[in-house]
C-alpha cells in the first residue's frame, strides 16, 4: 500500500471509514469521499494524527459532477489513482414493490448503479494513462439471492455485478484489475436499518453474528494485489470459507 493513492466512496462510516483507516495505516494515500463533510474531515483530520495520509472531498456519487471534482482533487493532491473502492450505497427505505416510493427507488438505482458507474468512467481513463491501477466494486450476496423488500437493492447489486464483468472484459489487457467484493453481513448502521425493517430474514439476524467492517478492509488490501487474480471479473465473497482462509480470518461459526 505504500504511497498508492487509493479513493474511497461512502467513507463517512462503516466499511469505508473502516477501509480509509486500515489502508492509510498500511501506507496508502487515502481520499475519502461521501456526502457527510464533517464526518469525513474528522476522519481525515484523526488519520493525519496518526501520522498517515489522509484528505477529505464532500462527493454524492449520483452527481457527475461532484464525482469529476473527486477525480480532480485527487490528481491535484497525488498526481495518480491506484485503487478505486466503489463502496458507497443504500437500502433505505426497505419496501415491498407496492409499497415502494418510486423517487426513493430512483434515487438508489442513482447511487448503486450510476455512482459506480460515474466513478469508474472517470476513474478508468487515468488508470488507462498509468498503464494500470484496481477497480474495487462492493457487492452483495443480494445480487443473486432475491430477498424480500430489496427489490432496488438486488437488482442495483446485480448491475453493479454486471458492471465488475463488462470493465474486467474491457480493460484487463490494459492492466486495469476490476473486482466485485461480496462481504456478507457486517456491523454497520446499514445492518440496524435492516434490523428495524423486521421484513425479511436478514432482517431478523442478531447484530452479533455480523462480522466486523474491518475485516472486509481487510480483503480490500488483499483484493488490490495481483494474489487475487483469479477473483477478476467477479465477486470475492466473504462468506466463504475459502475467501476467509486466505486472509487468516476465522471460518464461519
Ligand atoms: O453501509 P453504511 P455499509 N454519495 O450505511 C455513503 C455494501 N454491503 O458500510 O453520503 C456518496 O454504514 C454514506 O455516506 P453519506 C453496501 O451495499 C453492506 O454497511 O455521508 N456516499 C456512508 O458512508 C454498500 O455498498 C453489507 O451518507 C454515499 C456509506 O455510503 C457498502 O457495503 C452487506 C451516498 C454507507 O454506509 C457499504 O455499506 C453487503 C452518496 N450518494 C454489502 N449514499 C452489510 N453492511 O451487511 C450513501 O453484502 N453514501
Amino acid at each position: 500500500m505504500n504511497n498508492k493513492t487509493v479513493i474511497i466512496t461512502g467513507a463517512s462510516r462503516g466499511i469505508g471509514e473502516a477501509t480509509a483507516r486500515y489502508l492509510a495505516a498500511k501506507g496508502a494515500r487515502v481520499v475519502l469521499a461521501a456526502r457527510s463533510g464533517k464526518a469525513i474531515a474528522d476522519i481525515a483530520d484523526e488519520i493525519r494524527a496518526s501520522g498517515g495520509w489522509a484528505h477529505a472531498v464532500i462527493c454524492d456519487v449520483a452527481s457527475l459532477d461532484d464525482v469529476r471534482k473527486l477525480v480532480a482533487v485527487t490528481l491535484e493532491q497525488t498526481g495518480r489513482i491506484d485503487i478505486l473502492v466503489n463502496n458507497a450505497g443504500l437500502i433505505e427505505p426497505i419496501a415491498l414493490l407496492a409499497d415502494s416510493d418510486p423517487d426513493a427507488w430512483n434515487q438508489v438505482i442513482d447511487v448503486n448503479i450510476k455512482g459506480v458507474y460515474h466513478c469508474m468512467r472517470l476513474c478508468i481513463p487515468q488508470m488507462l494513462e498509468q498503464c494500470g491501477g484496481t477497480i474495487i466494486n462492493i457487492s452483495s450476496g443480494a445480487a443473486h439471492s432475491p430477498l424480500e423488500g430489496w427489490s432496488h437493492y438486488c437488482a442495483t447489486k446485480a448491475a453493479v455485478f454486471a458492471l465488475t464483468g463488462v470493465a474486467d472484459k474491457e480493460y484487463r489487457d490494459q492492466g486495469i484489475r476490476v473486482l466485485g467484493l461480496s462481504p456478507g453481513t457486517v456491523a454497520t448502521q446499514m445492518q440496524h436499518d435492516i434490523r428495524a425493517s423486521g421484513i425479511n430474514p436478514v432482517s431478523k439476524l442478531d447484530f452479533g453474528v455480523h462480522i466486523p467492517p474491518e475485516w472486509v478492509a481487510q480483503a480490500i488490501e488483499w483484493l488490490s494485489d495481483p494474489q487475487a487474480d483469479a477473483y477478476l471479473g467477479t465477486d470475492f465473497s466473504l462468506r466463504a470459507d475459502e475467501s476467509r482462509a486466505v486472509l487468516g480470518l476465522p471460518k464461519q461459526g
